[in-house]
């Protein structure tokens, strides 16, 4: 049986359970681990991921964190091919959007959220909060272009692990309040994801 360490109010821990749930995987998830649980500086979660994380996948004697890694390694290991194209461009092109989903667009919102929806005292100051906003907004114009391409999902016509990493991130765009530059196609492809099961239980009002 797979376990999944991490409170469920983390993204990263909802990447996990969103594709386990596209993939029809059965889980099982200890809660009490992050911001308001235990804390992963624990030395027995530290034993698992020296970077003080969550999420962590055990699946028997396998740890691996990294949530986008942990993406891939599930639509490897259970057959996940329908989201997790075999092709190597179409493979390429999935890749390419979950790893701009960790490296540009993450830090990207950083600042704002956790100045509008953490409230943090240290992440108040109002030069900052906007100069937060223009660099998230700017990065938010790329998967625009992207999805006024597609007209459909961020890597072409099927839904892929790639909308699962954005699809997270789009809903904690449209959660987290300031006032947002108006995006038509991500508003139209937000409402596209709305059909999944998935998107229902890990998404919207409550879950930026
Ligand atoms: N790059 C890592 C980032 C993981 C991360 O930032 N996790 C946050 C929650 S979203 C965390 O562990 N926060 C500390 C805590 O909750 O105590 C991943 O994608 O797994």
């Amino acid at each position: 049986m797979l376990k999944l360490l991490g409170r469920t109010s983390s993204i990263n821990v909802r990447k996990v359970l969103w594709a386990c749930q596209e993939l029809g995987l059965p889980l099982e998830r200890e809660e009490d681990w992050g911001l308001g649980f235990r804390s992963p500086q624990a030395p027995a979660f530290m034993a698992l991921n020296p970077n003080a994380q969550i999420p962590v996948l055990i699946d028997d004697d396998f740890v691996l964190w990294e949530s986008n890694s942990i993406l891939r390694y599930l639509a490897n290991a259970y057959g996940g091919e329908a989201v997790y194209p075999a092709s190597v461009r179409q493979r390429a092109a999935v890749d390419q959007w979950m790893d701009w989903q960790a490296v540009e667009l993450n830090p990207a919102w950083s600042y704002v959220f956790h100045s509008r929806v953490r409230k943090h005292p240290d992440f108040q100051d109002p030069a900052a909060l906007l100069k937060g906003q223009v660099r998230w907004a700017a990065a938010m114009g790329i998967l625009e272009q992207q999805l006024c391409k597609t007209q459909a999902f961020v890597a072409g016509e099927h839904f892929s692990l790639a909308d699962i990493v954005i699809g997270l991130s789009v809903n904690r765009w449209f959660g987290t309040p300031f006032e947002h530059p108006h995006f038509p196609a991500i508003e139209q492809y937000y409402q596209r994801l709305g059909g999944r099961e998935a998107f229902e239980l890990y998404c919207g009002p409550g879950q930026p």
